[in-house]
């Protein structure tokens, strides 16, 4: 599994051993390239876009049309990374025009074969791309979607429904350029059609009936240029296969089918569910204990005219209460998952508080003598939901563009779900009695923590923000260039505090169980030492009351071994900072410090290599040969765990800004790792037992 960072620090394999997420990097260029897309028309500066013999279509028509050349020269403008996360890409860019014709209602089944040469086969039952001329181009209607920017998916017979593509629905087109061969397949009206594109979307073959046939739907093969993805042409099995699962779950009833031929034999997996997001939130649910048994399902649309067509925007919602603590709310448009909410999550909110609120109040579930109403945090403890948004000309804000923007939805949504979970709690009296009782739980955890930290503050006129005693505090009242090491055992902590520069970096040692913040209610997280120590050295509350201007430093770095239980750790940390102090990983202050596998030691210098591949690259570049090693000409030392390391050593390799390398944490990896921590670590039993036998041996001071 490989991932990229981000931003000013260095490169590195992912640490996430479980995740198979991959992050949304944004480069440079992507802000300017958002800033400039309206609607449909992109609007670039001259010498940004055109590359020689461009096509460029302006006047009356409302696509610029254009050739690939830019495409190449500025990737990540497009698909925001040519790292691993961007390789993906391509893989959805397809299959979403795939997805499109299912939503259109031409088309049911979608394959997706990962080949044994590297390359990706996407293919569909659906019409099959056009294949006679178009008039704005002069091409075939596949050569058009194939090597014309953004051409959309209006060239076709009437315009179907394209909802699909978010952040970076950038078409097919893309794809080509990025690839040095592309083969695409049309069965249509009886006949097959093959056109090839190479170097990046060149035709060198044209379009051409090769053959009969009775059914229809398109083909397509692309070969990622490794010239592009520099770091990966790899497709990774588990990420393929949880966004093909979600796609699934969003798209009810279309069949996808997952092969992956590069393994012997080869991994076939298909996923289809009739129950849509229903079965989603019973998926991520299938670990907990639930409040009620079946899910809460809304469902609406609002159909309006715009230039004399019919659009349609719909809502799709399904809940369910389990008795964990937690909310898990993924909300998407488009089949995007719209990670920094948005109108859509806005309008559900409001819903939620209100009905219960309402359904309270009537049936004396809250009494006349209980002063506070439900907040929202009150409805959403142990809520996991799923709202889905299908809208033709989303809008998104932002500073990754992961929030939808578009107003009308947020009383779409409102309504929607208003009308109908009404609806569903009257007619359906025990499960709403039980929800009701969950959420006056939430609600009288709340009134007690409150009150409890009201007493402290009586008491001693303090607000609960002194220093913990472990922490090694840096000099610098600067958060700006101040760093927390949040570090692993006693050991580790001693070097760390050694090798650090005292000035701007401080250490936090952790010993002993973390809190299982999965079990603990919110208003006991106080009471666990090492919790109670990172929110205090920190300095800036937690939960809804988290102020990020106050955090007293402005990098926050989780320094764990290189082993299962320091994995654990790692999850168990990303899960609180996520559920408790988001705005860290939002603003992207959380890091995980990358310490060395081995060092190597030869003709009187040292080498740090931080994976397996790296060792075996030092050697080779070493000229070492094992002769070498047996002859103790070389040294090589394998680091077990950070304790290991000595004071000049971790410096060296983990903690000296100018030489050390970082990963910073996004969004999605601290929800893969929240999604490890509740199979890990939920209220079902099972798969925990399962999980602990397995890594019995690895597993020294876990609290689960
Ligand atoms: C494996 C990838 O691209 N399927 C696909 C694409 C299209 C159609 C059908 C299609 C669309 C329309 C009419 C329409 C596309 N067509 C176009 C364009 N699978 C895959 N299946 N007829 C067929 O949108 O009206 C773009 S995508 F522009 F040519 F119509």
């Amino acid at each position: 599994m490989s991932k990229e960072n981000t931003v000013e620090e260095k490169v590195n394999e992912t640490p996430l051993d479980s995740s198979d997420k991959n992050e949304e990097v944004l480069e440079d260029g992507e802000n300017k390239v958002n800033e400039n897309i309206k609607g449909d028309v992109i609007e670039l500066k001259e010498d940004e876009v055109y590359g020689k013999g461009d096509t460029h279509y302006t006047g009356g028509s409302i696509e610029v049309l254009e050739g690939l050349e830019p495409v190449r020269k500025r990737p990540g403008m497009y698909i925001g990374t040519t790292s691993s996360t961007g390789l993906h890409h391509l893989i959805w860019e397809i299959v979403d025009n795939a997805i499109d014709e299912t939503l259109a209602g031409y088309c049911d089944t979608i394959e997706v074969i990962l080949n044994n040469d590297g390359s990706v086969t996407v293919k569909d039952n659906g019409r099959g791309i056009p294949v006679d001329i178009v008039g704005k181009t002069g091409l075939s209607g596949v050569e058009t979607v194939y090597t014309v920017l953004h051409a959309g998916g209006k060239f076709g017979d009437g315009g179907a429904y394209k909802v699909s593509g978010g952040l970076h629905g950038v078409g097919a087109s893309v794809v080509n350029a990025l690839s040095t061969k592309v083969i695409v397949n049309v069965h249509k009206d009886g006949g097959i059609y093959e056109i090839v594109f190479e170097h990046g979307g060149k035709t060198t073959k044209p379009l051409t009936r090769i053959g009969d046939c009775t059914d229809s739907g398109t083909s397509v093969t692309f070969y990622p240029d490794p010239e592009i993805f520099k770091e990966t042409t790899t497709f990774n099995y588990e990420t393929v296969k949880n966004r093909l699962r979600q796609m699934a779950f969003l798209n009810k009833g279309v069949k996808i089918i997952l092969t992956d031929k590069r393994d012997d034999p080869e991994t076939v997996e298909t996923f289809c569910y009739q129950g849509g997001i229903k079965e989603y939130v019973q998926f991520i649910n299938r670990n907990y204990q639930k409040v009620h048994d079946d899910i809460i399902y809304c469902e609406g649309a609002q159909i309006f005219e715009e230039n004399g067509v019919e659009e349609t925007i719909l809502v799709e919602v399904a809940m369910q209460y389990t008795k964990g603590y937690n909310n898990q709310i993924l909300s998407f448009c488009n089949n995007v998952a719209t990670g920094n909410g948005g109108t859509h999550e806005e309008g559900f909110t409001l819903a939620l508080t209100r009905i219960f609120n309402n359904y309270a109040r009537e049936f004396k579930v809250l009494k006349d003598n209980d002063k506070d109403k439900f907040t929202a945090e009150d409805c959403k403890e142990g809520l996991t939901a799923i709202i889905s948004v299908k809208h033709p000309n989303p809008q998104y804000e932002g500073q990754t563009k992961g929030k939808l923007g578009n107003l009308e939805v947020k009383k779409i949504t409102s309504n929607v779900v208003g009308e109908q979970l009404n609806k569903y709690l009257l007619e359906n009296k025990p499960e709403a009695t039980a929800i009701c009782a969950k959420i006056r739980s939430s609600y009288e955890g709340r009134l007690a923590a409150r009150a409890a930290k009201e007493n402290i503050r009586r008491k001693t006129g303090l607000e609960i923000t002194t220093l913990p005693g472990k922490l090694a505090d840096c000099i610098s009242n600067n958060p700006e260039e101040c760093e927390l090491f949040i570090v692993e055992g006693n050991s580790a902590g001693g070097s760390a505090k050694e090798g650090r520069d005292v000035r701007i970096q401080a250490i936090l040692p952790l010993r002993g169980k973390i809190l299982n913040v999965q079990k603990a209610q919110t208003h006991k997280i106080f009471d666990n030492a090492e919790v109670g120590n990172m929110i205090s050295a920190i300095g800036a509350g937690y939960g809804a009351e988290f102020d990020i201007s106050k955090s007293r430093y402005h990098k926050i770095v989780i320094m764990t071994d290189a082993d299962v239980d320091g994995s654990h750790i790692r999850i168990l940390l990303l899960t609180f900072f996520n559920r408790f102090m988001k705005p860290l990983i939002e603003h992207g202050y959380v890091y995980i410090a990358q310490p060395p596998l081995y060092k190597i030691g030869y003709k009187n210098k040292f080498y740090y290599a931080y994976s397996d591949e790296q060792l075996d690259l030092i050697k080779k570049t070493l000229n070492i040969s094992s002769n070498d090693i047996n002859n103790k000409k070389v040294t090589q030392q394998r680091y077990k765990g950070l304790g290991e390391m000595n004071a000049t050593e971790l410096e060296e390799t983990t903690m000296d800004p100018t030489k050390r390398k970082m990963l910073r944490v996004t969004i999605e990896d601290a929800a893969a790792a929240d999604q490890v921590f509740n199979d890990l670590m939920g209220e079902e039993v099972e798969p925990r037992s399962e999980f602990i036998k397995k890594n019995a041996k690895f597993v020294k001071n876990l609290d689960i």
